[in-house]
């Protein structure tokens, strides 16, 4: 039974975190609006369809969307609670800087419905003080309401930050079970937001101030960027010293204290390969781990396309399977990901001889267009590729019997088959 309040919530950004969020939102009972500049993700949603693929989302959305709790349009309404979910990507002029234009114009959106007991909790991942310049948006926009930090006694609006830290595959499961960092611009915004959050969080949630919440989330992907870069470091170590790096891992992590990740073809997705970024542009001179470490991951890409090329050379009549193109396991999402730079670098200098294998895609991204590369199944590359080039550990792939291979020069970024 679906529980009726009478609490309305907007939720801006109806993508990877947005939609599900505001499933699960509308799920605990809230009424909620959904806010996209796509038409077509508005449609979809108000059909009861959904735009992304994540485990039980279809079926959720439909759901609350039945029960007339989800509908989605292009324009904010006024509302109790605001969510905002949009995209900060960074620049790729080598400066890596923040842009927090999206949150910021989500911000102007907000301003013009708010009302006085309004919430608005931003949970874009974020510069440390993006959640304070929204504030500030808020603040020039709307001078007839108090806002937090600006004004003597009780502000009109509480402002806080929280961060989501799901992760793709599980997060219908992780929206609800895992702790939350909640940070308002004060604590009285806090508690606005953590009673907003107690509706449909079982796990633990913590208040502290908007700008430790920030930092709270870029320490968190940065952490396992730092770790992954170690394992990547190691494995070209490895490489070099003609070792097996996955025996010497699993040497390595049966000491009772320590725990090395695994290495990969490089680091992918919209938010480890990204967020340490914000770190480094905010303290440029003392970041220098974190970004050493980013620097890392993204050679250690180079470095298994300079090897896959050397394989290519040396075997010139040579078909190259290439097996994954997502940026990990088996889901569907390509943002950022090694796998399918690496593929395509090769599909531009082999052409045709480059066959990809992709079971989570309809077709080849526009990364391949032109380049004569094909889309196949795993068994017509099992047939016809003489190089297996394996860069996404899919559960299809590893279930690939060792027999299958054997007539094959096989090189595995992902160390399934070692
Ligand atoms: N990877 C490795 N070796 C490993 C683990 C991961 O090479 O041992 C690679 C993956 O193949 C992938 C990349 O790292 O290319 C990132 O994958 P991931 O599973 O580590 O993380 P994401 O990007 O799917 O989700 C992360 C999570 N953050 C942390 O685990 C600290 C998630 O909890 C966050 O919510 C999410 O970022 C986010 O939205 O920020």
């Amino acid at each position: 039974m679906l529980k009726k309040t009478t609490l309305n919530a907007s939720v801006i950004g109806l993508g990877y975190i947005g939609l599900p969020t505001s499933a699960v939102m509308a799920r605990a009972g809230c009424k909620v609006q959904g806010v996209d500049v796509s038409q077509n993700v508005v449609d979809t949603i108000n059909r009861g369809e959904v735009h992304i693929e994540e485990v039980d989302l279809d079926g959720l959305v439909q759901a609350v969307v039945n029960d007339g709790l989800l509908t989605a349009s292009l324009e904010v309404e006024e509302s109790d609670v605001f969510v905002i979910a949009v995209p900060t990507p960074f620049s790729h002029d080598g400066k890596h800087t923040p842009d927090i234009s999206y949150i910021l114009q989500a911000a102007e959106k907000v301003a013009g419905v708010l009302k006085k007991g309004d919430c608005v909790i931003l949970e874009s991942t974020s510069p440390v003080g993006t959640t304070e310049k929204m504030r500030d948006v808020f603040a020039e926009k709307r001078p007839d309401l108090a806002m937090p930090g600006l004004c003597e006694g009780t502000p009109d609006i509480s402002i806080a930050y929280c961060p989501e830290r799901v992760l793709p595959g599980r997060i219908l499961e992780e929206l609800i079970h895992n702790d939350r960092s909640i940070g308002g611009i004060t604590p009285r915004c806090a508690r606005k937001a953590l009673a907003f959050y107690k509706r449909f969080v079982k796990g633990e949630c913590v208040v502290t101030d908007a700008r430790s919440a920030e930092m709270t989330k870029l320490v968190e992907n940065a952490f396992r960027d730092v770790n992954i870069a170690f394992a990547n470091e190691l494995s070209m170590i490895a490489d070099k010293q003609g070792l097996d790096v996955w025996e010497v891992i699993r040497l390595a992590n049966r000491h009772p204290r320590v725990n090395v990740l695994q290495p990969g073809p490089g680091v992918g997705g919209h938010c480890i390969a990204v967020d340490p970024w914000f770190i480094v542009h905010g303290a440029p001179d003392e970041a220098n781990i974190i970004r050493q470490a980013r620097e890392t991951n993204d050679a250690k890409m180079h470095h298994v396309l300079a090897r896959a090329k050397v394989l290519a050379e040396e075997n010139p009549d040579a078909k190259i399977g290439c097996l994954g193109l997502a940026f990990k396991a088996n889901i569907d999402d390509f943002r950022e990901s090694p796998a399918l730079e690496i593929a395509a670098n090769l599909a531009r200098d082999y052409n045709e001889r480059v066959q990809i294998v992709e079971p989570y895609a309809h077709e080849l991204p526009d990364e391949f267009a032109g380049t004569g590369a094909q889309l196949i199944d795993i068994d017509e590359a099992l047939e016809d590729c003489d190089i297996l080039l394996l860069l996404v550990d899919h559960d299809v792939f590893k279930a690939i019997p060792a027999e299958e291979r054997s007539d094959k020069i096989v090189y595995d970024t992902r160390g399934v088959w070692s």
